[in-house]
């Protein structure tokens, strides 16, 4: 690029180009700065290659990676048009009108949101969307949404990943600009697991949509109204994206003895769903409950009592969602979650690809590109090869889900926790514990963050051999997790029927719990001044001007965002690297090709090692743009 520059210049072109020319007009070659960065860069992959990626535990030597292949797209085409195109064209109220009267099924894409998240430890990286975003976006417009944000990705994205989520959502916007993007939003919560100020939840719904959002799939861990309206207006009133109120699902229906849970309690809550604003209502069936038979009765009951669409979430745990969503497409739901086959299944969503199939000649088909469905699919098969450290293991589906009701992002993380904590062989004890204590706890609604309470409370109990009876019996001496107390005092709100008297006072030890809203407790944030003091501290080690997005991760992430600084400082912005190499380094003569943005490349060719010095250093060559580098890399082995 900097040939562009120097061809370009007066002083080059008069001719009168001397041996001071490159100190005199420095701008002309950028040298500098990608200098910088490339070392930085080449310092991660000598650490990674020395020391190993510290995020991945299990490192198989003997793994083997596929070569994931990006289906073709028209690359010089211009966009078809897609549903973000008429959300521009109809606006919020009038796009719901139009999905509501909409006949064919639509299809929501979670491949790059939940699914991942479910079955992969939410390690995807934004390297690996992007290789397919814009191919994606122009082959197949009629999808009705990709959920792409939110959730556990926000914090996973900087804790483990070292990036910055705001720029995945910024890249993903430009890649797919004809297309809704989704997120999801745990209300009060926010995309963290406590409450957070209002006034920092409304600045994040604002910023979300600036940066890309169209949908927000707004939801409470207690189907807690005082936690969703409040972001459903946020969604109206700054923004022209859609509020998509989400009730989550949990128990049966259809069985008689739960009296909680009933057909009754479900189309209420819609309604108050739909009367505070929700443009979509949204049924979140976060550990797949729902069963064939009760998503007849449900969404059937819900067509004929709200006027807004209904958009269904399941993860197929049991295996069995295949045919709810038969059913629910027969009763009239207007869009299904599905991930793409290479990412779906089990704890992740139905298959995209077998489901459109399957759709095929009925009287609600969406007719789908299927044989790009499945070329798209086989993308992410391969991908997933790179990602096997966190893979769960899980290898069947489990009708055990239906006792235990753990959500599926939840179980498949369940699985290496309890192996963590040497409990591998008892993981049944745990997920059977699980059970008992949503029972104590009064049969709650579990989804993050209350599922992870109920988690922490089973693991504890089972790591520390006691029963649900020893807590009842001597819980006053027992010292229990965090979570658990938070809990019980109301940060995370309050429960449906409140919570069981006799638990909290036994979990509280005395200490008061209040039941307003959480965030009431809170001290609104101060952005003018705040922000300013951010910028000032963490201004070293930035190569660019920290922006408002950075401010609200700190805001809710304050320790994971200062490691993602230290770690941004120390190795500049890492998302372009290669997977293989982010996470397992480079062998002897491996030579990759390494995108910084604005356009320019780096060919990076790892070399070889030296020694390891006095000081426990070890020399690492490498070739960067064929120009030797060495960096010194503190060996930890
Ligand atoms: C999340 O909050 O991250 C979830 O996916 C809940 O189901
Ligand atoms: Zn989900």
């Amino acid at each position: 690029a900097f040939l562009d520059n120097i061809l370009k210049d007066q002083t080059f072109r008069d001719g009168k180009v001397t041996v001071n020319y490159i100190k005199n007009t420095p701008e002309l070659f950028d040298i500098k700065e990608p200098r910088n960065r490339a070392t930085k860069l080449v310092s991660f992959l000598g650490d990674v290659t020395v020391n190993g990626n510290p995020n991945v535990k299990k490192k198989n030597p003997d793994a083997k990676f596929l070569k994931p292949a990006v289906p073709k797209f028209d690359v010089k085409g211009d966009y078809p048009k897609g549903t973000k195109d008429k959300l521009t064209e109809l606006g919020p109220e009038q796009f719901a009108n139009w999905l509501k009267n909409e006949n064919k099924i639509q299809y929501t894409d979670t491949t790059m949101r939940d699914a991942h998240q479910s079955l992969l430890a939410t390690r995807m990286r934004t390297y690996d969307m992007m290789k397919v975003a814009e191919g994606f976006a122009k082959n197949h417009p009629e999808v009705f949404s990709m959920e792409v944000w939110g959730g556990a990705t926000f914090d996973v994205c900087m804790r483990f990943l070292y990036e910055n989520p705001w720029e995945r959502l910024r890249l993903l916007r430009k890649a797919m600009p004809n297309m809704l993007l989704q997120m999801l939003l745990r209300g009060s919560n926010g995309v963290g697991y406590t409450a957070y100020p209002d006034n920092l939840i409304e600045k994040f719904v604002t910023e979300s949509w600036e940066n890309g959002v169209d949908i927000f799939r707004i939801f409470d861990s207690q189907n807690w109204m005082k936690s969703i309206e409040p972001c459903i207006q946020y969604v109206r009133n700054n923004t022209q994206g859609l509020a998509e109120a989400a009730m989550c699902y949990t128990g049966d229906i259809l069985d008689p003895n739960r009296k909680k849970y009933t057909l009754k309690y479900y189309l209420q809550l819609a309604k108050d769903l739909e009367n505070a604003g929700a443009h979509i209502l949204a049924i979140k069936d976060m550990a797949g409950l729902l069963k064939p038979k009760a998503a007849t009765e449900l969404i059937t009951a819900l067509k004929s009592e709200i006027n807004i669409p209904i958009h269904l979430h399941t993860h197929d745990t049991t295996s069995m969602q295949a045919s709810t969503y038969l059913n629910a497409v027969e009763a009239g739901v207007d869009v299904v979650d599905v991930a793409l086959g290479g990412l779906s299944g089990l704890t992740s969503q139905p298959n995209f690809n077998a489901f459109a199939e399957v759709m095929k000649y009925h009287k609600r088909e969406n007719p789908q590109n299927l044989e790009k469905l499945n070329e798209y699919s086989i993308y992410w098969e391969q991908v997933r090869t790179y990602y096997y450290p966190f893979e769960s293991g899980l290898k069947s589906g489990s009708g055990e889900v239906y006792k235990h009701e753990i959500p599926g992002g939840q179980y498949s993380n369940l699985k290496p926790q309890a192996e963590s904590l040497g409990l591998a062989d008892r993981f049944h004890e745990i997920t059977d514990m699980y059970a008992q204590v949503n029972q104590l706890f009064g049969d709650i609604i579990k989804v993050t963050p209350s599922s992870k309470v109920v988690g922490d409370m089973a693991q504890y109990l089972v790591s520390n051999n006691l029963s649900i009876q020893d807590v009842l019996d001597k819980g006053e001496s027992l010292s229990f997790p965090q979570s658990v107390i938070n809990f019980f005092k109301g940060d995370l709100g309050q429960p449906v029927g409140g919570f069981p008297e006799r638990i909290q006072k036994i979990i509280l030890k005395g200490d008061k719990p209040y039941t307003d809203r959480p965030n009431a407790h809170l001290e609104p944030i101060d952005f003018d001044k705040e922000f300013k003091a951010f910028q000032k501290e963490f201004a070293d080690g930035m190569d660019r001007e920290l922006e408002i997005t950075d401010f609200l991760s700190y805001k809710l992430y304050p320790k994971v965002f200062k490691d993602a600084h230290e770690n941004h400082a120390k190795y500049g912005n890492v998302f372009n690297l290669p997977t293989k190499n982010f996470f397992y380094g480079m062998e002897p003569g491996e030579e990759i090709v390494v995108e910084l943005d604005r356009g320019k490349t780096l060919l990076i060719t790892f070399v070889s090692f030296g020694e390891v010095d006095d000081n426990g250093l070890k020399t690492v060559f490498f070739k960067v743009n064929g120009q030797t580098r060495t960096v010194l890399i503190r060996d930890e082995s």
